[in-house]
């Protein structure tokens, strides 16, 4: 049986043969590579990690890497996430996909995984557009950007993702930057050592239909170093304080999760059918 002390790895040891087939300089190479240095600082076994996405550039992810993997339908990663990992306890469950996967078609699973603190890390690539399709807006695009679907310019206000998912419940959210693949990478590394539904809000520039990579540069921020992890009152504050597009970790904490509630329900039903056994038997 493997121990952490018999195998050390190393970021190579998590990509499969399979070669990227973003355009070059694409975000999504950033996020690969910030999520194979958090597996290899995790010395997470590859055997017992499952990556599932839906559909899109960014739901490529899963074939690059060295893991099991799941290319689900568009908008339908989380679902089977969770049933992966209910029926898998003990596998390392990743999801990845786009803003368009996770926030449009896709949205309601979201909302449901994180309230339900389903125990897996869930990736947002965010590119404020749909990519693989070769660039309309999406629910993060920001106004009157003029894109294939709106070529008089974006109408609609942008979602916050950060915003979205402390509402929602999900019990770990941070927010990266692919041009700041460590910090991205230790953002993962955490997620995935959160025991619940961590999020991670990936802004990962799509450089062919909405290169973002400078405008971004100039926004981002660190959270301020007395930023309170554990209050979710004032991670919903930071998510939305104008002016500011903070980068760090927003929010952290320990909560019992779907499973914790199955394994209660299903433990409690197992003392009621011994006690049944045991009154039964005095009248054997
Ligand atoms: C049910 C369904 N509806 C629509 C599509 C078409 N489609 C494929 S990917 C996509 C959007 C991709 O955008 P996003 O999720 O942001 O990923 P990105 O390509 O930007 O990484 C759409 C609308 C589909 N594949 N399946
Ligand atoms: S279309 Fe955009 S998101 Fe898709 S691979 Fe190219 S740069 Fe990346
Ligand atoms: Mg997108």
């Amino acid at each position: 049986m493997e121990t952490m002390a018999t195998v050390v790895r190393t970021k190579a040891d998590y990509r499969s043969p399979n070669k990227p087939t973003w355009c070059p300089g694409c975000g999504d190479f950033a996020v690969l590579d910030a999520l194979t240095r958090a597996l290899a600082s995790l010395n997470v076994d590859p055997a017992k990690l499952a990556v599932i996405s839906g559909i899109g550039c960014s739901s490529r992810l899963p074939i690059f890497l060295n893991a099991y993997g799941f290319h689900s339908v568009h908008g339908r990663a989380l679902p089977v996430a969770t049933g992966v990992k209910l029926a898998n306890p003990e596998l390392t469950v990743l999801v990845v996909g786009g803003d368009g996967d996770g926030l449009a078609i896709g949205a309601g699973h979201t909302l449901h995984a994180a309230r339900r603190n389903v125990d897996v890390t869930y990736i947002m690539m965010d590119n404020s557009i749909y990519g693989l399709t070769k660039g309309q807006a999406s629910p993060t695009s920001q106004p009157l950007l003029k894109t294939g679907t709106t070529p008089f310019g974006n109408l609609d206000q942008p979602m916050n993702p950060v915003m979205l998912a402390l509402a929602v419940g999900a019990t770990f959210v941070a927010r990266g930057f692919a041009a700041r693949v460590e910090e991205l990478a230790g953002l993962i590394q955490q997620g995935i050592e959160h025991r619940g539904f961590s999020f991670i809000h990936a802004l990962s520039p799509c450089v062919t239909f909405n290169n973002t990579f400078k405008s971004l540069a100039e926004r981002v921020t660190p959270l301020p170093a007395d930023h309170d992890l554990t209050s979710r009152g004032a991670a919903l504050q930071r998510a939305v304080e104008p002016g500011h597009l903070y980068l760090g970790v927003f929010y952290k904490v320990d909560k019992a999760g779907i499973y914790d509630r199955i394994q209660t329900i299903t433990g409690g039903a197992e003392a009621s059918r011994a006690e049944l056994r045991r009154v039964m038997e005095q009248f054997a």
